[in-house]
């Protein structure tokens, strides 16, 4: 069954899609932007007053990466929180009368789901995709390495049995090619890109393809800044903010900078507990704080980009 503080598999999570859309029909409804490599619906909810002209927009994906299971649990929370606290939080009223959210709660859903229920002692810790191509034993890309920004330029492999395998051509994963059609189709409204991911404390922003600072550099830190100061109001947790390429290492391929260069101006990589003592496996105890915490953050950004659009 589902839990907000529990780490839910896709079957749980997929029934909640299903259910939350329907009960709260005001404010939250879903579409199906393609289907996975093994075939399961990527459904995308859109969080947002109805309105009858169309609205700006943000979007924010979760589980990018397989492993790291508790980006999921993020983009649950913040559906909640964002459906129990409409009409009561000023921020988050303001934030969906003004603007809609897209959510797409697990990215990877091949992936994630394998990293449940995969018969291998190291499957938990998988974090590409799942997809096969003949005359390779090895499985899978890294979807942060298959978008079309600098491609397989650096910090990336070409090798197929890489984590950090950047696939056959940008955009080979059929993942990554339909988050990039939705965002390529919608670009007119979406003002900014959040994607979230585990661990380390970090608040990125572009570029990682290269070391040259991105053209809005000043005002992207500042935001994150300040995002990471109302995170750590909570409960005192330190986060490093900066351009990816210098704060965690150079890495093409990755949703930020593409979204960046397509021209979504506030684009964010969230790198969420822990500091490295559980990793990935961070316990389940900690589900709820760090979603909490990492609520002011987005809300923060989100509220900054409603103010200046
Ligand atoms: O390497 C990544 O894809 C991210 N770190 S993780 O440990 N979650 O794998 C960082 C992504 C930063 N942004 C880009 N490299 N574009
Ligand atoms: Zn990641
Ligand atoms: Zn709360």
């Amino acid at each position: 069954a589902h839990s907000y503080t529990k780490y839910n598999n896709w079957n749980d999570i997929q029934s909640w899609i299903a259910s939350i859309s329907s009960s709260n029909p005001n404010l939250i409804s879903k579409q199906v932007i393609g289907n996975t490599y093994e075939g399961r619906p990527m459904t995308l909810l859109k969080l947002g007053k109805k309105s009858s002209s169309s609205k700006p927009a943000i979007f924010m994906d979760c589980g990018i990466h397989a492993r790291e299971w508790i980006s999921p649990a993020f983009c649950q929370w913040f559906v909640k929180e964002a459906l129990s606290t409409y009409g009561s939080d000023a921020q988050m009223t303001s934030l969906l009368n003004q603007m809609d959210v897209y959510v797409l709660p697990v990215f990877n859903i091949d992936g994630y789901d394998y990293t449940h229920k995969g018969r291998w002692l190291n499957s938990r810790m998988w974090r590409k995709t799942r997809s096969r191509k003949s005359g390779s034993s090895c499985i899978g890309a890294d979807p942060n390495r298959n978008f079309n920004a600098g491609w397989c330029t650096l910090g990336a492999s070409s090798n197929p049995c890489s984590d950090t395998f950047c696939g056959y051509s940008p955009e080979s994963e059929i993942e990554v090619k339909n988050v990039a059609n939705f965002i390529r189709r919608n670009k007119a409204i979406i003002k900014a890109y959040i994607t979230i991911h585990s661990y380390s404390q970090l608040l990125l922003f572009p570029y990682s393809y290269t070391y040259d600072l991105a053209q809005h550099h000043s005002e992207l830190m500042q935001v994150a800044q300040g995002a990471s100061a109302a995170l750590r109001s909570l409960y005192g947790t330190r986060y490093t903010s900066g351009p990816g390429a210098t704060t965690i290492y150079p890495a093409a391929g990755g949703s930020d900078d593409w979204a960046y260069d397509l021209g979504v101006k506030y684009s964010y990589t969230f790198e969420l507990r822990d500091t490295g003592r559980y990793g990935f496996l961070l316990p389940e105890s900690q589900i709820k704080p760090t979603c909490e915490e990492t609520m002011l953050a987005v809300k923060y950004i989100a509220a900054y980009v409603r103010k200046n659009i």
